[in-house]
């Protein structure tokens, strides 16, 4: 029996590829593959390289106004949509090719939920006879959307809420060969449920490539006790902390070593995919001594983020001589009113003495702070980009995106009203009612100019910016033609200036 597992192309103004390893679809290919299926993986998203430019869509014509064509330089916001992955109808074709007995669609982000749906539509168009199973974080939470009307394109025949280690395992089993194809429209949904997850995990690796170095992503944790009410975890891996046990990291890394045997002389960039490994520090240094005892060119990073609350220093310090190469620290606010509201506490010492022992140890950082929570204004925004462009750290700023069934976006037909691609980040949709598309944006800009200004400018150019940026203590932006910069189109005068006016000279020419 032959599957194909497809993750759906996505459509957004950039794309990470080097930590796109489409775990999820990983996952399922374990789960057929131990049961005798022979499979094949299309990982859409990265399969032609690069995005192609395309238009933008109505659903972000608010975003329009904020687009400066042929921009470039330290403060840009993005310029162009892409689309990463084939047109849908060739998408359709290269799944059908493989003459898959199943078909199992993976969709890891609800903001991406548009394009999984076209995809699956074309499909059972196509191919009705072949059965479709959707699952993954972006279909669990609001399952309706996939089985839409019978007037539309037809939706999958199961879509699985849960992991696939469990509930994909068990439609198998239940079913003997394989799941038959639905005969109504509304397929049949099984939602996740928090009781019945995987008591024991695999360790999901995927390789890639960043800067030219081989990169190694790997998974082996679910689920986080912290409640913090902006995060999106819980719905698709519960509030209790699951760990793969050392042993199947050993079986992954020999499984490595067979398919990659070469890749894992040299340096070798290792990034942990997981959602907080500092729930159990012991566990989480266990791995990074196994890790590094197997890869001797192991480097380290947590792109998704360090939770700076559990990382004393004496632990970072253990962190850099095991090989961390830099701190993702993931901080969400300053604010003690939005910290308590967000049910979120921000350690200030020991971030500060984070910061300082990165520094002194020649460790990047980069910071993460949420912009646009509900209850957010623009002075706080000022105060939070205040306290960073202080200090030794690079501003990443997340503007405030929810999911269906998040606390306070609960009445989940607010997202059968809106595209799912509102709830992208990049979007900026104000969605916390408090901070404006406007405001969102310009704080992108001024981030970034905060960051550019940290740094030492790399060529004559980006001495030429800064110091126009310097005299004349506005937000500036550059393109093909333009060498003294302007303002960018749309942005927020008052945030800019009440930005500068308290930055008074902390940054000099
Ligand atoms: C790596 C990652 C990425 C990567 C690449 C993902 C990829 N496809 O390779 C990148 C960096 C590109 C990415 C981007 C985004 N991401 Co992301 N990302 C993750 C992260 C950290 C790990 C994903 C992962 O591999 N998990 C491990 C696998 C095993 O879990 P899984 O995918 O959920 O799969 C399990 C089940 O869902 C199920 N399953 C999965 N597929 C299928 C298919 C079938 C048929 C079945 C039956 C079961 C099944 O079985 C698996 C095993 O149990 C998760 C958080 C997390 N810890 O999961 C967020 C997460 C997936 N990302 C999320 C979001 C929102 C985004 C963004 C859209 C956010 C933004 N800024 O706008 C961005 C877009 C940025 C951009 N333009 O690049 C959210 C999605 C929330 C939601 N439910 O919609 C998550 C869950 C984080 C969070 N808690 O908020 N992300
Ligand atoms: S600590 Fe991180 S993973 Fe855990 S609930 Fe908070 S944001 Fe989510």
């Amino acid at each position: 029996m032959r599957a194909v597992i497809a993750v759906p192309p996505v459509q957004d103004f950039y794309f990470t590829p080097h930590r796109a390893s489409a775990l999820g679809g990983r996952a399922v290919q374990r789960v057929l593959e131990s049961r005798g299926w022979e499979t094949t993986l299309l990982h859409f998203p990265v399969s032609q390289g690069g995005g192609k430019v395309i238009p933008l869509p109505e659903a972000l014509n608010h975003l329009s106004p904020f687009i400066l064509s042929g921009e470039r330089g330290p403060t840009s916001f993005f310029r162009h949509y892409y689309r990463f992955g084939p047109e849908t109808s060739e998408a359709c074709r290269t799944v059908l090719a493989h003459a898959p007995d199943l078909i199992l669609v993976s969709c890891f982000a609800w903001a991406y939920a548009e394009e999984a749906r076209e995809l699956i539509g074309c499909l059972k168009i196509t191919a009705p006879e072949i059965p479709v199973i959707l699952g993954g974080s972006g279909a669990a939470v609001l399952p309706e959307y996939f089985f839409p009307p019978a007037s539309e394109k037809p939706g999958p025949d199961y879509l699985l809420g849960g992991e696939a280690e469990t509930q994909l395992a068990d439609l198998l089993s239940a079913a003997g060969r394989k799941p038959p194809p639905v005969k109504t429209n509304k397929g049949v949904l099984l939602p996740f449920d928090p009781s019945a997850c995987a008591a024991s995990l695999p360790v999901l690796w995927g390789v890639s490539r960043a800067g030219g170095v081989p990169q190694i992503n790997l998974h082996l944790s679910r689920g986080c006790a912290m409640g913090c009410r902006f995060c999106s975890n819980h719905l698709t891996q519960g509030r209790v902390f699951r760990k793969a046990d050392l042993s199947a990291l050993g079986q992954t890394l020999e499984e490595i070593e067979r398919v990659f045997g070469v890749l894992l002389k040299g340096k070798i960039l290792v990034n942990l995919e997981d959602d907080n490994l500092l729930q159990q520090p012991d566990y989480f240094l266990e791995v990074l001594s196994l890790l590094r005892e197997r890869i001797p060119g192991a480097v380290f990073t947590a792109e998704n983020g360090l939770d700076h609350r559990l990382l004393s220093p004496e632990l970072a310090e253990t962190l850099i001589d095991l090989g961390f190469q830099q701190f993702n620290l993931s901080l969400a606010q300053i604010n003690p009113r939005l910290l308590q509201q967000e049910k979120r506490t921000f350690h200030r010492e020991q971030y500060e003495n984070l910061l300082r022992l990165a520094a002194s140890r020649k460790i990047g950082t980069i910071t993460y702070f949420i912009a646009g929570l509900p209850g957010d204004n623009g002075e706080n925004l000022i105060n939070n980009l205040l306290y960073l462009s202080g200090l030794p750290t690079n501003i990443g700023i997340s503007l405030f995106y929810p999911v269906p069934g998040l606390p306070g976006f609960t009445d989940k037909t607010i997202f059968l009203r809106h595209s799912p691609r509102l709830t992208a980040g990049s979007s900026a949709w104000p969605w916390g009612s408090s901070l404006s598309t406007r405001e969102m944006v310009t704080a992108f800009r001024l981030s970034r100019m905060i960051n550019f200004l940290k740094r030492s400018p790399r060529e004559p150019r980006e001495e030429d910016m800064r110091r126009q940026l310097l005299e004349n203590r506005r937000l500036l932006t550059w393109y093909k033609g333009n060498p003294t910069g302007e303002a960018p189109p749309g942005i927020d005068e008052a945030l800019v200036s009440g930005l500068w006016e308290r930055l008074g000279s902390f940054f000099r020419p």
